[in-house]
């Protein structure tokens, strides 16, 4: 990975090198932690951070459902991640805030053991490739269910959980595709591994529901807002494996991985095999929307004050 020169830890600007935890963090051993995948972009009134607010309101309710404590308020770290991007003097970033249970306290009760917090941020280019976004992925549908709702909570983003994505994303790629997709244990599409996921049929975008064990993705709510702008029906609902092979179009959404057109998926092309009218339609204005170009989204974007870098006189 690219570094930056300084993480956010607890409160201080810490070198990169140094941003280091003990050996024996409790989140290290059992995943007790909860994350954030944001992302800032470039536009005409300086970098901006895509849906932060929407972002750390996740962080925090992530951080609820497991009941840990942030010993910051949702304030102190929407401001902590515009000095870490100035210090860093970084104008188009990945940022990664965790909130962890830490050192001190080990066994499964983690109530007594301390919350940390750090915001990381670092430059970050395509997620599934440099030819994605326009070529499209191919996938495969991962023998590993989508962790089911009763067990654990897919609408918390916590690290622990991530396990679950990961024997996903393994498989898939030993086997040669960019993507694993998950279903959940009635065989019912969830979400990529890092994703969520929209299948494009008779002009009619669809999308699995938040009771489908899917993250409710930020991307998700901001392409179907997008959609529903350019005058598509979106509807929420189930949907069978077989409409995934029989769409016209599928794409992905996430922070990382942005709008990821699907045209593969386990060996059958999907529609035409190149990525979609409707799918390059949503990306256009969804890249516009990321880069301040869209004043209809211009709220969706949080300025940062990076000083313009000094040229050498
Ligand atoms: N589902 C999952 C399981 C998921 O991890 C993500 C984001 C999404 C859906 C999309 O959510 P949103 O980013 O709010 O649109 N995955 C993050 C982590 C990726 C990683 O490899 O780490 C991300 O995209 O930042």
């Amino acid at each position: 990975m690219e570094k930056a020169e300084l993480i956010w830890h607890n409160g201080e600007l810490v070198a990169w090198e140094d941003a280091k935890v003990h050996v024996l963090t409790h989140g290290l051993h059992y995943g007790t932690g909860v994350f954030e995948g944001v992302r800032a972009y470039e536009t005409a009134r300086g970098p901006a951070i895509f849906r932060h607010h929407d972002h750390v309101a996740r962080l925090f309710q992530s951080a609820e459902l497991y009941y840990m404590p942030v010993p910051y308020t949702r304030e102190q770290i929407l401001q902590a991640t515009h000095e870490l991007l100035a210090a860093n003097n970084l104008r188009e970033c990945y940022i990664r805030p965790i909130v962890f249970r830490g050192y001190g306290t080990m066994g499964l009760n983690p109530l007594e053991a301390e919350v940390d917090v750090s915001i990381a941020a670092w430059p970050w280019g395509a997620y599934l490739g440099e030819e994605s976004k326009q070529a499209g992925v191919r996938a495969k549908v991962a023998s590993w269910r989508r962790l089911p709702a009763d067990s654990l909570i897919p609408h918390a983003k916590a690290s622990g959980q991530y396990l679950n994505s990961i024997l996903a994303k393994i498989e898939a790629s030993k086997a040669g595709y960019q993507e694993a997709i998950l279903l959940d244990a009635h065989g019912r599409v969830c979400e990529g591994s890092g994703e969520n996921i929209f299948v494009v049929k008779d002009g009619v975008i669809l999308t699995p529901p938040q009771t489908a064990g899917i993250l409710d993705g930020i991307t998700r709510a901001s392409v179907m807002q997008i959609a529903r702008d350019q005058g598509y029906e979106v509807s929420e609902r189930d949907l069978a494996r077989a409409e995934l092979y029989l769409a016209d179009e599928v794409f992905m959404t996430g922070t990382a991985a942005e709008l990821v057109p699907v045209t593969e998926i386990d060996d059958h092309s999907v529609g035409t095999g190149a990525r979609g009218p409707v799918t390059a339609a949503l990306a256009a204005t969804f890249e516009d929307a990321l880069r301040g170009r869209d004043a209809r989204y211009a709220d969706w974007l949080d300025v940062v004050d990076v000083p313009a870098a000094t040229a050498p006189a």
